[in-house]
């Protein structure tokens, strides 16, 4: 598939700063050290409906770890997958008389243009599910024909028990596993299974539903978690810098990603960090698309809302932390941004050269982007209230801005 379109990322004067983030695995923060190119694999949207202010949280995030590592001058190898086939997608066409592929297509398409309007940095690679079934087959038979793997009526389950490691990316005990796996697409209670836990790795074709040539597998479709590791397999390989998604995404598709991955190559991790945004909730519940209770950036970009205001309204809560959308939390990003915007409308104004290192070291610090916004305040506050004589201010403000943090001034 096709991404969007890549905003430029100015160079920005002095040195980048090596991010310090919070993993999963190890439950603590942990300094990255990425090579000359950095690699990191972000769980795609699947694409049944529009995309909610906890979508666009969630990638907010991972679009400040690729700007503090190009900040640092490294390259970004960036892959992100859409899951363009799955059961709420089936479900959803169903439910609306439309035909899945073109829910699918539509709703990507739709994706594409709020990623380019929040200036979120594309993957290199962008690949859909369907697209990748040729890469999986192989990699489920392997999984079968080394016993890490098993057939049930038709359908080929994983075998957690195939991975020494399973259970080190959530850590989570037996039972918090299985309320989340019945909640998150798995099937704890079928009878058959090896362990409740074992996950799909290839589902038999099933009537009315796609399928798709399985080799040895028969007719069927790709389970979730074997999707993610098939394309991050073959774009970037084992021990990739950062896997990410939302925390929803820790247990079980990130768990059982690694498994599948370390049981394949006999090599670990997976991963190096596995990074998880907070959940964004409305009225008080997740933000979900099952439920319904949905902000969609695609509606506050025809009501008229700056693409911008809602990156700040973004950037102003942690990443880590859950949060609430509220109109508040959009009207108080337009009024920073009507006051950036006036600070650096300025042809002069106060040296910014301590600024753009604050900004460096907020987000070094566990992508602390609101402690970045705070900085900016300070410097467009002394721009309002004593000016300065600094002529390259101004523009290196916007730059780093821009560079760092995603928003054009
Ligand atoms: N296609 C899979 C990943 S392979 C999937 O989870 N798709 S999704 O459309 O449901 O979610 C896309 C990303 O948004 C995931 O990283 C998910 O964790 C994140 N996400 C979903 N809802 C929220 C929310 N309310 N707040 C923050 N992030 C969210
Ligand atoms: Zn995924």
């Amino acid at each position: 598939m096709y991404a969007w379109p890549a905003s430029e990322v100015p160079a920005l004067p002095g040195e980048g700063r090596d991010l310090q983030i919070h993993d999963t695995a190890t439950q603590g923060t942990i300094t990255l050290d990425p090579g000359p190119v950095a690699r990191i694999y972000v769980c795609g949207i699947t694409p049944y409906d529009a995309t909610h202010m906890g979508h666009a949280a969630t990638y907010n995030a991972f679009d400040l770890v690729q700007r503090v590592w190009l900040d640092t001058k490294r390259q970004v190898h960036y892959v992100q997958n859409v899951t363009d086939v799955d059961d709420p997608l089936l479900e959803r066409a169903i439910r609306d008389g439309h035909d899945w592929t073109e829910l699918a297509e539509r709703e990507t398409a739709l994706f594409r243009e709020d990623m380019t309007a929040l200036r979120m940095l594309p993957p290199q690679h962008y690949i859909g599910a369907v697209e990748a079934i040729p890469g999986i087959v192989p990699l489920v038979e392997r999984l079968r024909d080394a016993g890490a793997a098993y057939e049930l009526e038709g359908d080929v389950y994983f075998s957690v028990e195939a991975d020494p490691h399973f259970g080190e990316v959530s850590n989570l005990d037996a039972e918090a596993m299985r309320l989340l796996s019945a909640e998150r697409g798995g099937d704890p209670d079928r009878p058959g299974k090896k362990n409740p836990l074992d996950p799909m790795l290839w589902m038999s074709a099933r009537e009315g539903e796609p399928s798709w040539d399985g080799g040895t597998l028969g007719r069927g479709r790709p389970g979730w978690h074997i999707e993610c590791v098939a394309i991050a397999l073959d774009h970037l390989g084992m021990g990739f810098d950062v896997q990410g998604g939302g925390t929803d995404l820790a247990f079980p598709h990130h768990e059982m990603g690694a498994s599948h991955a370390q049981a394949l190559t006999g090599e670990y991790p997976f991963a190096k960090a596995y990074v998880h945004a907070g959940m964004v909730a409305l009225n008080g519940e997740k933000m979900s698309k099952s439920k319904g209770n949905l902000v969609f950036v695609s509606k506050l970009r025809r009501d008229g809302v700056d693409p911008a205001a809602i990156r700040l309204a973004l950037l102003s809560h942690h990443y880590r932390a859950d949060w609430e959308w509220t109109d508040a939390v959009l009207e108080e990003a337009q009024q920073r941004l009507g006051r950036w915007r006036a600070a650096v409308s300025r042809p002069d104004g106060p040296s910014a050269d301590d600024l753009v290192e604050e900004i460096r070291e907020a987000l070094a610090n566990d992508l602390d982007a609101p402690a970045a916004l705070l900085a900016v305040d300070r410097w467009a506050a002394l721009q309002e209230s004593d000016g300065g004589t600094d002529e390259g201010a101004p523009g290196l403000v916007s730059r780093a801005v821009d560079a760092l943090l995603g928003v054009a001034l």
